[in-house]
């Protein structure tokens, strides 16, 4: 008995040092523990490990203002390390053609995780191509969705997106508040009225940001959103920081704020179109935004 007991014992130490040499997981920030579940909800998050699409999650994006390639030469999926692959959305220069896919689900208050990079963009040419992760009301896929358009006021946030005519060439974070499918200037009012369809935005994290121009490196962002607010942040070397400004839901709409009516479930889309906004040179370069995951934590 007292043998078994002991060797019940060793045991339980070997298992909990065998453990302790495992990194600690840090897929959401230690502070933020009690405010999501620490589980993704797997109808929309995706490693993107899988070799091939997976549709019951995602449809190939369809409406863009610029051309869209299809099939495996377009969206593809190659080896990071080990049994790690990422999706690969790729921009080629002589088709003139981007590609993109959107998610099957719309999802809002959680905190989304997402880690990419981009191939082909040059930092100091305005490049042909678009790299975007964003949320709309609206997925813009051949397996086309889109919440009730019963409701007037929508938002769309961009997680990260990236501007292709300034240069050098950047991407931002922020989040742009829509009424009856127009976009609201930023004057500070909670009156419809005054709507200017030039108008501003909410910016988590403006742009050019001069210290993030090497984009061929992964990054991992983080994003709350709340019902009380949006919140960027970046995880570096395993540890999350929150980065940019706060962005709140008030009853306005300017550049730190937006009219909580916009809230609304999103869904969800990865995308490089092509887009050539103007006459300026373009860098016909091709291009890639390789998405190794995308993670939802719900809210609890
Ligand atoms: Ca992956």
């Amino acid at each position: 008995m007292f043998i078994k007991q002991s060797l019940a014992i060793v045991t339980i130490l070997l298992a909990t040092s065998a453990c302790s040499l495992l990194p600690t997981p840090s897929y959401l920030p230690a502070e933020l523990a009690n405010q999501y579940s620490s589980s993704v909800d797997d109808e929309i998050s995706d490693e993107f490990n899988s070799g091939k699409l997976d549709t019951s999650k995602w449809t190939y994006r369809k409406r863009a203002a610029g051309g869209l390639g299809r099939g495996t030469e377009f969206v593809n999926f190659a080896a990071i390390d080990g049994t790690n692959e990422y999706v690969s959305l790729k921009g080629i220069g002589a088709q003139q053609k981007g590609s993109g896919i959107s998610s099957l689900k719309a999802v809002d208050y959680g905190f989304y995780a997402t880690r990419w990079r981009t191939t082909g963009i040059k930092t100091d040419v305005a490049t042909s191509f678009h790299p975007a992760i964003w949320g709309f009301w609206g997925n813009a896929g051949e397996v086309n969705k889109g919440i009730s358009p019963k409701n007037r006021h929508t938002l769309e946030i961009d997680l990260m997106e990236f501007g292709n005519w300034p240069t050098p060439t950047h991407w931002s974070t922020d989040a742009p508040a829509f009424f009856d499918g127009k976009r609201i200037v930023a004057t500070g009012s909670a009156n419809e009225s005054d709507i200017d369809f030039d108008g501003d935005k909410a910016v988590m994290l403006g742009a050019p940001n001069e210290t993030r121009i090497n984009h061929s490196d992964w990054t991992t962002l983080g994003m709350e959103y709340t019902p009380e607010y949006l919140q960027l942040w970046e995880q570096v070397n395993g540890q999350w920081y929150k980065i940019g400004d706060t962005v709140f839901f008030t009853d306005k709409n300017t550049q730190t704020s937006i009219n909580k009516l916009h809230r609304n479930k999103c869904y969800w889309l990865l995308s490089n179109l092509f887009i050539e906004f103007g006459n300026k040179p373009r860098d016909r370069s091709d291009t890639s935004l390789d998405v190794d995951y995308f993670r939802f934590y719900p809210i609890k």
